[in-house]
């Protein structure tokens, strides 16, 4: 383990000189319900130590100088679980928010959003909307969650969205780049992440950030979310940096 040996713990302490952190770290947070049914819990029980981790991480990566969190808090998939569990992750981000935003503000935060919001409950859209009413002028870390969110579903709604463009006669059909595509996704303007963190032993990618993880470096692990700790976090951007000392200076183009 990287992180053995290291008396100090994580901080700028294990930095390896001259590398950088990753600007964009996104994070599918699984595990909750692994991690309530391994205690007789339920689920539900998961998804408030899930909260709990996201509180901690958050800080941490703020901490660090990541520049933008992309969190994976609800697939459109998602909508297939049992009702009481969706309703009650409806109300998750109300109680997050509650809690959490004026440490948010305090901290130059800026709450954003990909995904479908229109289709969620009032109460939650509600609450979503004003966390990025409140923080839209900070200029810090950008928190963004992907709620109600498909990496497929995404790139179809920008197909569309460049199709009505195009049908207008807005824009020709040999305009459409990839640099132009990328503007019409949900996340369109922000840099691909350098690096996706899986909790809970799964290998995939799971329909998030289709498009923009082209070039991402992967990290999975076997901890459930809820045990995942700022260490494990630390370890990752480690990893990462050492991925980058072996292939940097030959261009990965
Ligand atoms: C449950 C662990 C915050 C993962 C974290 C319904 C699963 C806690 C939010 C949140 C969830 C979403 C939008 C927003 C502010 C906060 C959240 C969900 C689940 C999906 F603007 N935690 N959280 N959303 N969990």
């Amino acid at each position: 383990m990287t992180m053995a040996g290291n008396k100090r713990g994580p901080g700028p302490g294990r930095l390896i000189a001259g590398k950088k952190i990753p600007r964009h770290v996104a994070i599918i947070m699984d595990g909750n319900g692994r991690w309530a049914k391994k205690r007789y819990l339920p689920r539900i029980a998961g998804h408030r130590a899930g909260m709990r981790t996201l509180r901690k991480i958050v800080d941490f990566a703020n901490e660090i100088g990541v520049e933008i969190l992309s969190l994976y808090a609800f697939s459109t998939e998602n909508w297939k679980r049992p009702p009481g569990e969706v309703e009650f992750l409806m109300r998750l981000p109300e109680e997050y928010l509650y809690k959490e935003l004026p440490l948010l503000i305090e901290k130059n935060i800026v709450v954003r959003i990909i995904g479908e919001p229109a289709q969620l409950p009032a109460r939650t859209q509600k609450a979503i909307k004003t966390a990025l009413d409140k923080t839209q002028k900070n200029t810090g870390m950008i928190l963004n969650f992907a709620f109600n969110y498909g990496g497929r579903t995404e790139i179809v709604h920008a197909v569309k969205t460049l199709c009505a463009e195009v049908g207008r006669g807005r824009l020709s059909v040999d305009e459409i780049t990839e640099n132009l595509f990328e503007k019409y996704l949900y996340s369109g303007g922000m840099p691909d992440p350098d690096l996706l963190i899986r909790p809970s032993g799964e290998l995939r990618i799971s329909n998030f950030l289709l498009w923009q993880l082209a070039y991402t470096e992967l990290w999975f692990t076997d901890v459930l979310w809820p045990d995942f700790k700022k260490e494990h976090f630390w370890e990752a951007v480690l990893d990462y940096q050492l991925r980058e000392r072996r292939f940097g200076g030959v261009s990965k183009f």
